[in-house]
């Protein structure tokens, strides 16, 4: 049985279940949810993920929401294929930690400087400068822990690419097109990282499936 995962390629949450079937070189079907018409509000969506967003995932009777939760059933399920992207034992304590820190700690800033930056403008919407500016510097002071947890290992969850840095992937391609770029830049190991995990070759699909758009 094939996976199945209804979405948007714009969505970054949709983006980050693509870029773990990618890394674990599985078959998939994608079906496009038409966020526009809302599509992701009406009855057989809501069957699928009673939260009306995307994405949502089917793999035989198994139906799942949440991206992160995908992500890591997708890992554990085919461990034996592609990347691991995860480990176990006390290693996986430690890639836990920084999936935490994605998403309570990254994410939050990270939407609301692609909100203000990119979807805002995007819309015809006015762009909050005092969001912008308090983000910003909020992002920046993530940034210096990611710094200091960079120096000490290659990847966040130790020396090999797991959930931990794939779940950003989304985030960084998009804010790399804004000002906030410079954040990036003002620390070197963690600028190193996010080129490093976005030359992945599954990363490449991703954004090749969104280009196509
Ligand atoms: N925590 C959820 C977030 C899902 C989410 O925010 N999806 C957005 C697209 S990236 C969405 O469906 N937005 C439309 C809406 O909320 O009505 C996940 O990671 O799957």
């Amino acid at each position: 049985m094939v996976m199945k995962v209804y979405g948007t390629v714009l969505s970054s949450a949709t983006m980050r279940v693509f870029a773990a079937l990618y890394e674990k070189d599985l078959e998939f079907t994608f079906v496009p949810v038409n966020l526009r018409a809302g599509e992701h509000k009406e009855e057989h969506f809501l069957a699928l993920n009673p939260f009306g967003q995307v994405p949502a995932f089917e793999d035989g009777d198994l139906k799942l929401f949440e991206s992160r939760a995908i992500t890591q059933y997708i890992a554990r399920v085919c461990a034996d294929k592609g990347t691991p992207l995860v480990c176990e034992g006390k290693p996986m304590a430690t890639v836990g930690v920084w999936m935490e820190a994605e998403a309570h700690q990254f994410e939050p800033l990270a939407w609301k400087l692609r909100r203000e930056l990119v979807y805002n403008p995007k819309f015809g919407m006015a762009v909050d400068a005092a969001v912008v500016e308090e983000s910003e510097a909020k992002l920046a002071k993530v940034l210096d822990v990611y710094e200091a947890r960079l120096s000490q290992s290659k990847y966040l969850g130790g020396d090999c690419f797991t959930l931990a840095d794939l779940h950003h992937l989304p985030a960084i391609a998009t804010l790399m097109g804004t000002p906030v770029k410079k954040l990036f830049d003002a620390h070197p190991k963690v600028s190193a990282w996010a080129a490093s995990i976005s030359a992945r070759p599954a990363w490449a699909k991703v954004l090749a499936m969104r280009n196509q758009q």
